[in-house]
């Protein structure tokens, strides 16, 4: 059976699922898809692990010990059903905005993520969700920047002389792009990388830049201060297709690279050379590509950091070749109907207030205010592990706890949130229902068919609100349409349903080189170095190097730097509890340069507490040339229960925001190493 792969993944895969006797049996990458080329990371390759999984939840769950215990009893869905709608109809009688949706990408799919989810929170009046957990300061430098999540088209990465992959571990987290990076290095192409971490895909590129995190926007400021006194500019592709050229010039004068050598923290020539090679594939017409990912906005500049990376390519023309130009996302290309598939006409005039999913554990323990709204008094998370995920978990859990918050949690297994529900909810898997999907790394929409029935009595996110929606009484016909039909509802007729039904993917049709001359979805059509809507925001219109909120180097209790990204067999806090994949991973890990070890007393394989003025958690240390000096890797993202101390990284990040699109800065701080405590250690 064909289908989709539902993560969280830039590359969304097209899936081949045997089926004997019922059960699936092997989940392989479909040869036919391109872009997928028949292979699978090693993550969903062992999906059918994680679909028969003896811990995975079967039966609709009621609360019976202390929240955060963990006990429950089996009930019936309608007992379930029965009960959750009398809550939610009481608590909506006096507002319905003291209800939040929490949700985020646990499937990435049209259908089970908002499809109905959406309606009937919208018909409920329930609070929005700024679902900001991950990648809208980029999203938004972007918008700002070329007008949209749109950029280059991933397959002509092959073809490009220079790849510059910046703030991403391509190898772990964006495989099927490395294909096409690996294809163009064959050719002769350079691959630099820019990352504070000698990651997997670092140690692989003919240069990597490891520079401080969160000083991304000065690099590429001083890089156009490279191109500007060298003249390897197309003034012509700057004069017809950009505004705000003389503003950025003289910002960018402003960025030497010696001045930007002390705030990045690494070679004056480093940064030379990477301008020189931009420079040069202008100079010999040849084409220069970009591949940024969401690690290097996750800082307080992120926004205004992918603005700048996102201005270079018009300055050398670069976007002039179909393989030259900047790729972030490429999810605002896809022409997906979403009044059609989350009716907003539902809300009848309201206008909920918004709670960004980021700040969730300050705003659990919020008492209602004129600003704040009401008091949070129920929670109904779906396709996310908030306890694990949210930055500064120390208030999250406290949040999750309150006794008097009533808390829901569809999913597949009993995660740290499922902990801290009242009912938990057995959802399916991408084997068992319809979905539709968009991607985030390539610009194919694919169909996902159920390949085996619910395991279980599981049911798919849509038929569980379907089913709420009905136990609650709405009895509009949209809570009547079927997940099938929802699939076709999603892209209307923009996209060929019957193409997807045979072939399981449909290509969108773009042309090669999009702004080759120009027309970027911006309001001016041009690629905009200067914002005239920041600017009339009273924001900067320029791009410039915002510092972080923790600067590396201005604390004494908390010397270092922590970045935790992604560790390469788990996907956030996905497949933590599958045992072959954890079995890789074995227990959370910090990576720390041998100088910081040393200066502190640890040696490789010491168990260190990691901590800062928001808490603490026990990891190993892994001395490791992986790590730069002041830099220390805390990869994520564990289970809390299935870490050293019930906790995880996120016990230390913070809940600030990033300059633009309301974003999360988890690579923006400061911590302190010490050995843990014996007792600590003598207790694991
Ligand atoms: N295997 C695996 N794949 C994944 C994920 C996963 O958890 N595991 N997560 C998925 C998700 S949710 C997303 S959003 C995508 C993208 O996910 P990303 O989180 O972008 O994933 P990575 O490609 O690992 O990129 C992060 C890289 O950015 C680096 N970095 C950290 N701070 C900075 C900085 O300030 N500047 C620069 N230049 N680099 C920095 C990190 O060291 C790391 O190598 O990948 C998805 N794919
Ligand atoms: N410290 C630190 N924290 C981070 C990050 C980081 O790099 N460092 N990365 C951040 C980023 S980029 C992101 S995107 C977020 C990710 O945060 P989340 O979106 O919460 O991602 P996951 O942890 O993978 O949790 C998804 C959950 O959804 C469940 N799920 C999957 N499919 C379905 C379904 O069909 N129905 C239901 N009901 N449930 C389903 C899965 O079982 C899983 O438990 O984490 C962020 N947190
Ligand atoms: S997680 Fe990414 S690479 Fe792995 S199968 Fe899914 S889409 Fe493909
Ligand atoms: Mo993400």
């Amino acid at each position: 059976m064909l289908g989709a792969c539902p993560h969280d993944c830039p590359d969304t895969c097209s899936l081949v699922t045997t089926v004997e006797n019922g059960l699936a049996t092997k989940v392989q990458g479909n040869p036919a898809h391109p872009q997928t080329g028949g292979v699978l990371c090693n993550k969903v390759s062992h999906y059918t692990e994680r679909t028969y999984h003896p811990e995975r939840l079967t039966q609709p769950l009621k609360r019976t010990g202390p929240k955060g215990s963990g006990r429950f009893e089996a009930v019936s869905w309608d007992a379930a059903l029965t009960d959750i709608a009398a809550r939610l109809k009481t608590i909506a009688a006096r507002n319905p905005e003291a209800i939040v949706p929490y949700s985020y990408a646990g499937t990435m799919g049209q259908v089970q993520s908002e499809g109905m989810a959406a309606r009937f929170f919208n018909r409920l009046g329930a609070s929005f969700l700024d679902r900001t957990i991950c990648s809208t300061a980029g999203g938004e430098g972007l918008t700002h920047t070329l007008g949209g999540k749109v950029g280059m088209r991933v397959e002509f990465f092959a073809e490009s002389k220079l790849i510059i992959i910046w703030g991403s571990n391509s190898i772990g987290s964006n495989l099927h792009f490395w294909r096409y990076a690996q294809q163009a290095k064959r050719n002769g192409a350079k691959l630099i990388c820019i990352d504070p971490r000698r990651s997997e895909t670092a140690e692989k590129c003919h240069d990597h830049i490891a520079l401080l995190p969160g000083t991304d926007a000065a690099l590429a400021l001083a890089v156009m201060h490279e191109l500007i006194r060298n003249n390897w500019l197309d003034h012509d592709y700057i004069t017809s297709h950009t505004v705000g050229w003389p503003e950025l010039r003289e910002r960018a004068l402003q960025w030497s690279p010696e001045r930007t050598a002390t705030i990045c923290a690494v070679p004056v020539e480093q940064i030379k050379n990477l301008a020189r090679d931009y420079g040069q594939c202008f100079i010999d017409r040849q084409p220069a590509a970009i591949r940024m990912n969401y690690g290097m906005q996750r800082v307080r500049g992120g926004g205004n950091a992918a603005r700048a990376i996102a201005c270079l390519p018009a300055l050398t023309g670069a976007w002039r070749h179909r393989a030259g130009g900047v790729l972030l996302s490429s999810s605002g290309l896809f022409p997906v109907d979403r009044a059609a598939l989350h009716r907003p006409d539902l809300l009848a005039g309201r206008w909920p207030r918004t709670i960004n999913m980021i700040t969730i554990g300050n705003d659990l323990l919020a008492e209602s205010s004129d600003s704040f709204g009401p008091k949070v008094e129920a929670l109904i998370v779906y396709n996310s592990n908030p306890v694990a995920v949210a930055p500064e978990s120390g208030r999250v859990v406290e949040g999750f706890a309150r006794e008097d918050l009533f808390t829901v949690v569809l999913e597949h297994f009993q995660t740290d949130t499922a902990d801290y529900a009242d009912y938990v909810l057995p959802a399916t898997t991408q084997l068992e229902h319809w979905d539709v999907h968009s991607a985030y790394g390539h610009t194919d929409v694919l169909l996902n068919r159920p390949a085996i029935a619910p395991v279980g009595e599981s049911k798919s996110n849509a038929q569980i609100f379907r089913e709420l929606a009905a136990h609650m009484g709405f009895d509009e016909p949209c809570f009547l349409e079927s997940d099938e039909s929802l699939c076709r509802t999603a892209f209307g007729d923009k996209v060929d349903f019957n193409e997807l039904l045979v072939k399981g993917f449909a290509p969108l049709g773009l042309p090669e080189a999009p702004y080759a001359n120009g027309n970027f979805p911006t309001t001016s059509g041009k690629c905009e170095f200067f914002s005239e809507r920041l600017a009339a925001q009273g924001l900067d219109g320029l791009p410039d190097h915002v510092p972080n909120y923790e600067t590396f180097g201005t604390s004494k209790d908390f010397p270092l730097a922590m970045i935790s990204p992604p560790a390469r067999n788990f996907l956030n806090s996905t497949f933590v509890n599958v045992k072959s994949l954890r079995d890789i991973e074995i227990e959370p890990v910090l990576e720390i340069h041998a100088a910081d070890a040393a200066a502190r007393g640890i040696v490789n394989g010491d168990v260190v507490k990691v901590f800062n003025q928001r808490g603490d958690y026990l990891v190993r240390a892994e001395v490791s040339a992986r790590a730069r000096p002041g830099v220390v890797n805390g990869m994520g993202i564990w289970w809390r229960k299935l870490g050293m101390d019930g906790t995880n990284v996120n016990q230390l990040t913070s809940q600030h925001l990033t300059d633009l699109g309301r974003g999360p800065v988890f690579y923006d701080c400061l911590v302190e190493v010490a050995l843990a405590p014996q007792a600590a250690v003598a207790s694991q």
